[in-house]
């Protein structure tokens, strides 16, 4: 094994067993199992919908296509927003887990359904940032084409990119970069090479068009939210402190460009700080 492995003395056992603290930032957080690790309820305000998340990436998309939704005047997109602190493991709370079988924030509730009969007076939740950034999307016929066919197709491919590229540069560059214990170098060079190869395929993609699916303002869709929450932030140094400089970020120029378009509009700059309730 080479050096630059930073643990060659390491060998995994037959078995793995969560016999130590792994040091690093969500190591008390951290556990193999899943489901709800207390009783918590959670409190529902009076507008249609409800949703429990944090301002992270994940959590800014659905808050800038809320905001975007109050900037078109749409009614029935008024929210009620709490806070579920991840550090202080609100996300395992039993009524959290109730609407999120999978402990992670963002999680949405839409209560203006319990009229419909289809519904049998049950409110409709909603997790997964793509999913949920879709279900409003859909609900309410704004920033995804309602019609099937290329630019529909097209949109939901960028959305679905951003889904599966993600995690890469959270919780694997990010990850490694800010938070573990100690810098290793083989995982941080496998994911900022990761991370400056999607990079340059939203640069390259940039290149030709003013948003991700299409030229002029009516273009930004649900799948410029979703990117611009992790990319667009990370392209302009508000994600994982020196990581501008350490992956170049001024160098993919169209990324810049289509990053900054975004970052002034009203709702986002709205969204990215958004206030949130207490959950108790
Ligand atoms: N694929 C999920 C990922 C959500 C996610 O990873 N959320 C993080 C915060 S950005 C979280 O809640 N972490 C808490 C934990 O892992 O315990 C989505 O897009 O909604």
């Amino acid at each position: 094994m080479s050096d630059t492995n930073n643990n060659s003395q390491y060998q995994p056992a037959k078995v793995w067993k969560n016999d130590k603290e792994n040091g690093g930032k969500f190591a008390s957080t951290n556990r193999p199992t899943a489901g709800a690790r207390h009783e918590q309820t959670l409190p529902v305000g009076a507008a249609p919908l409800q949703l429990y998340s944090l301002n992270t990436p994940n959590g800014v998309k659905i808050n800038i296509m809320l905001e975007e939704l109050k900037e078109l005047g749409v009614q029935g997109a008024a929210y009620d927003a709490y806070k579920i602190d991840i550090g202080e493991n609100d996300q395992f709370g039993s009524g959290f887990v109730d609407i999120n079988p999978n402990s992670k924030i963002p999680a949405l509730v839409d209560y203006s359904v319990i009229q419909d009969n289809d519904n049998d007076g049950e409110p409709i939740k909603v997790f997964e940032s793509g999913a949920i950034l879709l279900y409003l999307a859909e609900k309410f016929g704004q920033f995804v084409p309602m019609q099937q066919g290329r630019a529909r197709t097209e949109c939901l491919s960028w959305l679905m990119w951003q889904m599966g590229s993600a995690p890469y540069l959270g919780g694997g560059f990010g990850h490694f970069y800010a938070y573990a214990p100690e810098p290793m170098e083989y995982p941080i060079n496998r994911f900022t090479m990761e991370t400056k190869r999607q990079l340059d395929v939203l640069d390259i993609h940039l290149q030709n068009c003013d948003y991700m699916c299409g030229n002029g303002k009516e273009s930004y869709t649900i799948a410029d939210i979703a990117i611009w929450a992790w990319y667009g932030q990370l392209a302009l140094g508000n994600l994982y402190e020196g990581s501008a400089q350490f992956l170049q970020v001024d160098s993919y120029q169209h990324l810049q460009r289509w990053a900054k378009a975004i970052a002034a509009r009203p709702a986002v700059k709205r969204a990215v700080d958004l206030p949130l309730k207490p959950i108790s």
